[in-house]
């Protein structure tokens, strides 16, 4: 089991929050056995007297920041360092944590030389309290030094392969070989901040809601850490701030008459994304703690056919996406958040999947406050060589679950978890890996439905049979019959067919896309034209227009956006299937994508 509940930090009446983002110092450790760092113990002392360092902005991936190819490139460990004061006030009344939103891949993270926490994996949050390491008077350091290194029993995996005395490669020459189509963005992406609770503390808050009628029914457990005994009050605080409902206890049930629910803003367009706060108030002889948690009323559920949000079909007309952007990478932006959702709703699109891998925060908590729903996938991208299926690596994939549903279980925008995409799940040994974590996944969160995302064929996969929501990816016309848009519609209607009369499940189609570089017109179509992207997703959509009265629930154009990968001959500077650019400029592919969804929204 995991340590501590690590709700997102909130301000209130008793906590405080400190940010420590901006410019930091920093070194990329290119010793050839990477291990200079901590043979030297940089950590001991600042860093710039071990060695020189640059400026690195944090939040932010590293590679895209200097000009050089080597740290863009790199493989190993990073150092990070900067300067901090604490009130002795806090560090004597409180308890003052320090919180990294995600570190990727791998960190260690020192104060003022000593060891405070490590982390395995990127893409979600770790702290640890530092009352005993800080100082007072006088300034403290936060060492962090971030290792990108991805191995067969990471998420997602990787090998590494060292050229050892060989004539054709510069002497101990590393690779990172990845089994995914994105950059492996590296560096502290998110925000680190310190933060306060009193020495006795709301750990954790557990929200499920139910509908009755016209009451929400809001379902809550909570507990507290610290020696002091407490006294819970917990209350439902609406929109305008008043209280419609509250109890005593660390746990029970609330009922909220004339409940306003959480609708998605396809459902519901004057009337969406509603979120209640609920208030926990803790008191102790260590004080009054507040934590306000924001939660919507809704239920999600799927049958045999459907995906059903409060009991009414969801049809989810979405993207595929990344964290990604120029300059940044995977770094934190909250203009590009913001940007980006003005953008899904200026496309109609009420839904997307946070391929592959898990997104701020920030990013989920803005889905909720737009109205929209998110399928919530783990960084299991890639499982697809037998040892991706070992003990060691299942072992680490539940963790990983557990930490994914911990951060986000009482988000209402997350509607679905995804365990994984694309793995090769017509592997035998899938079949139990993914019973296991699918297993897991339902017993943190029964709440909602579970999947994986297949792009293997419906009578060799292993592990679909287990999944709630059937995802599937296809390529029909891209990289099968490259340029026939003509195949799509023979293709895609049996394959839909075989699917469903197998498993008897709802189908989402969670990716279909061509490469398309801006600006690049033929008649008749070409693949890699705007012309080719446009004529492509028409095809698809005639079929998906059948199959959505039937038993398609969703459909999601990979890509939102062009975005980075690593280089190569496919590749022309990044996957170009997005309908906007990289820069968030539409392609002609989003003014049909916006016709095709809003055209769906106001059918209803
Ligand atoms: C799918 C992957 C996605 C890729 C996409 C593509 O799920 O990550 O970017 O294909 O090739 O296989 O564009």
């Amino acid at each position: 089991a995991l340590e501590g509940g690590m709700l997102f930090p909130r301000e209130s009446e008793s906590r405080q929050i400190q940010e420590l983002e901006g410019m930091w110092d920093f070194r990329a450790d290119n010793s050839v056995n990477r291990n200079a760092g901590f043979e030297q113990k940089w950590y001991a002392d600042r860093l710039e007297k071990s060695g020189p360092v640059i400026p690195m902005p944090v939040p932010s991936s590293y590679n895209d920041i200097t000009v050089d190819s080597n740290l863009r490139d790199f493989v190993g460990w990073v150092w990070y360092e900067r300067e901090f004061f604490v009130s002795a006030d806090w560090v004597q009344s409180k308890r003052v944590v320090l919180r990294i939103d995600s570190a990727h891949y791998y960190a260690i993270v020192y104060i003022n030389g000593q060891k405070l926490m490590e982390h395995d994996g990127g893409h979600l949050p770790f702290e640890a309290a530092v009352n005993s390491l800080v100082n007072v008077n006088g300034p403290n350091r936060v060492t962090v030094a971030v290792n990108n290194t991805l191995t067969p029993h990471t998420l997602p995996p990787g090998t590494i392969t060292v050229h050892q005395n060989s004539s054709a490669y510069p002497p101990g020459y590393m690779v990172q070989n990845v089994q995914f189509d994105f950059f492996n963005y590296a560096g502290i992406h998110r925000r680190v901040r310190l933060y306060t609770t009193p020495k006795t503390y709301v750990d954790d808050i557990t929200i499920v809601t139910d509908i009755s009628g016209s009451t929400g029914i809001v379902k809550y457990s909570m507990s507290t850490r610290g020696s002091a005994s407490v006294t819970t009050h917990v209350a439902v605080i609406d929109h305008e701030y008043s209280v419609v409902a509250e109890v005593d206890g660390a746990d029970g049930e609330l009922r909220v008459a004339n409940a306003h629910l959480w609708w998605p803003y396809s459902m519901k367009q004057d009337d969406f994304g509603y979120m209640y706060k609920l208030q926990v108030t803790v008191n102790s002889s260590d004080g009054v703690d507040i934590y306000r948690h924001p939660f919507g009323i809704r239920t999600v559920k799927s049958t045999d056919t459907q995906l059903l949000i409060n009991g009414e079909p969801f049809y989810c007309q979405g993207f595929g996406r990344h964290e990604d952007s120029d300059i940044r990478g995977k770094g934190l932006d909250l203009p590009l958040i913001a940007r980006d959702y003005n953008l899904l709703k200026w496309l109609g699109s009420n839904c997307y999947r946070t391929s592959h891998y898990p997104y701020a925060e920030e990013i989920l908590d803005e889905a909720s406050r737009w109205g929209i729903a998110i399928i919530d996938e783990c960084p299991g991208v890639g499982i697809t060589q037998d040892e991706n299926f070992s003990d060691e690596s299942l072992k680490h994939h539940l963790t990983v679950m557990e930490e994914l549903v911990r951060r986000d279980k009482n988000k209402p925008s997350v509607i679905m978890w995804s365990i994984a995409n694309e793995p090769a799940s017509d592997n035998a040994k899938a079949g139990p890996y993914f019973k296991a974590v699918i297993d897991k996944t339902r017993s943190l969160d029964i709440n909602r439905p579970v999947t994986f995302v297949t792009v293997r064929e419906y009578n060799r996969d292993h592990a679909a049979q287990y999944v709630d929501i059937l995802c599937i990816n296809r390529y029909y016309a891209w990289y099968s019959d490259t340029g026939h848009t003509e195949v799509i519609k023979y293709q895609l209607t049996d394959d839909l067919n075989n699917w469903y009369n197998k498993f008897k499940k709802p189908v989402i189609i969670t990716e279909y896309g061509a490469d398309t570089i801006s600006g690049l017109h033929t008649l008749p179509s070409f693949v890699f034209t705007e012309d080719y992207q446009v004529q492509f997703l028409e095809e698809y959509h005639k079929i998906f227009d059948i199959y959505r009265k039937k038993f398609l629930v969703g459909e999601m154009v990979w890509n939102f956006a062009d975005f980075m990968t690593v280089q190569g001959v496919g590749r022309v500077v990044g996957n170009k299937k997005g309908v906007l650019t990289r820069q968030r400029q539409p392609k002609e592919a989003a003014y049909l994508m916006r016709h095709r969804y809003w055209n769906i929204i106001n059918q209803k």
